[in-house]
Order: structure tokens, then sequence, then C-alpha cells
């Protein structure tokens, strides 16, 4: 389910063979990247992208601003919006340290991508409860030329899969180990629209995104990003938290 392919004019010049044998029209299929860890390629519509990058500075304002978390000393490149509880590099906070402020809930739409997602990829059948809803989301924001650093998610209490949606311009994500933040992993080049999800014996694995690569979101959401000013690539991610208010 990617972009539309653009139908050409019989009268159009032919177009150059980089472009007639390009990568991008080979298929995507969905695949286990590693054991836990599924990759469903356009997954999103670009309508739905384009949705959440005309909404991203509603979100971005506050109650809880969006913000680059401190870890280890230094302030992160990506900047983030909670919703639900406040991720900080201590664990998650009811209020944000910063501004003292009760971040968003968790909306409907989420919950229902989050229960989506994991039939999509087989952690749950379509017909069975859908399980727990996401009690904490993040929605990162990747100016260009901006990375995350191999970590893991470990604040959580539960086990339930993490949900991670992609928007606007691709990447490079690294998708590692439980043991070490290096090799072995396997890179991907998620493209916006792309959805991953680990849990099982991925959950803990060590991931990061080395490389946002600048000019490459599909065409309405590119220009959708260009009118409100927000290049570069959104994250959406969804998550379990099993902490107790
Ligand atoms: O941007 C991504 O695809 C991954 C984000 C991530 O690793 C995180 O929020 O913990």
């Amino acid at each position: 389910m990617g972009p539309p392919t653009p139908t050409r004019r019989t009268t159009d010049p032919p177009p150059p063979p980089d472009v007639l044998f390009g990568d991008e029209l080979l298929p995507r299929p969905a695949q286990e990247v590693s054991p836990g860890c599924h990759w469903v390629p356009g997954w999103l519509t670009a309508e739905q992208q384009c949705w959440l990058v005309r909404h991203h500075a509603d979100w971005a304002a506050g109650p809880v601003p969006a913000h680059a978390p401190e870890v280890h000393g230094g302030r992160m490149r990506v900047t983030m919006v909670p919703f639900g509880w406040v991720w900080t590099a201590r664990g998650y906070a009811a209020l944000d340290p910063a501004s003292g402020a009760v971040p968003l809930p968790v909306p409907a739409w989420m919950t229902r991508l989050y229960h989506r997602a994991l039939v999509a990829t087989g952690w749950r059948r379509a017909d069975e409860d859908p399980g727990p809803a996401p009690d904490a989301a993040l929605l990162n924001h990747y100016a260009p030329g901006t990375s995350m650093g191999m970590h893991r998610d470990a604040d959580e209490r539960t086990e339930d899969p993490v949900v991670s949606l992609s928007v606007g311009d691709a990447c490079t994500f690294r998708f590692g180990n439980t043991t070490t933040r290096t090799r072995p992993w396997t890179d991907l080049r998620l493209e916006g629209g792309d959805l991953v999800v680990f849990g099982g014996a991925a959950r803990r694995a060590f991931h990061g995104v080395p490389a946002v690569h600048g000019g490459t979101a599909p065409g309405p959401v590119a220009a959708e990003q260009e009118r409100v000013g927000l290049p570069g690539r959104l994250n959406l991610t969804l998550r379990v938290t099993g902490m107790q208010r």
C-alpha cells in the first residue's frame, strides 16, 4: 500500500534508466527482521501521514511542549511530544519535570492504531480481545541531519510489544540484539508510512536511528511538511508501561 505510481502519457519522454530501474519500484514485502521484530512497509497512507504532520504543531505546543530530553548530561537531538506519561532518562513521570504540566492523554485513535498494528504483525488475532491499551506515546521529530543513538526500551514494566510508525523522510533504522549496543544488527531503510513492531524475543533489543535521509518523504507528505515548516521525519511510538498512577 505505497504511494500511487504516477501514470505516464505516451507522449512523455521515456524516463532515464536510473528511474526506470530504481530500487524504489521494487516491492517491499512485510518481513520479520529478527525473531519478534516485524516490519510492514507502507502501512500508513500518505493521507494519514499528512494528518499527523498537520497536527504536530498543536501537540508540540503543550501542555508538555515538544522538548529534547537530557540523557547522561547531554541533550538529545530529537524533540519529543509525550502522551500519557512523560519519558525522562530516569524513567516515566506523571508530570513534566521542566514545566510541571500533565501530558495529553493517549487519544483513542492511537489506541486503535496500536491494536491494529498488533493484528497486522500477528501478535493478536482480529477476533480476540485486543489486550491492554497503550498508556504512553512519544511523537519524535527528527530534523534533517539528526539521529538517535542505540538504546533499548527498558523503562516499561510489561513485555507488551512496542509499535513504531514512520512519517515523512526515510531513515536508517538499526535493529540490534538484546545484549550489547554493538553488532550483530540489521539496518533497515524505513520509509514514511512504515510500521515496525517489536516484542517477545526482540522487546528489549537495542535499536537506534543513525541517519535520516533528507528529501525522501513521499510527495504529498513532503508538500505538507513544507507547508507547515516541519522538514525531516516524525516517529510515533506506542507503549504499554505497566505504571500505576
Ligand atoms: O525513530 C524511531 O524509529 C525509533 C524511536 C525510538 O527508538 C524510541 O523512541 O525509543
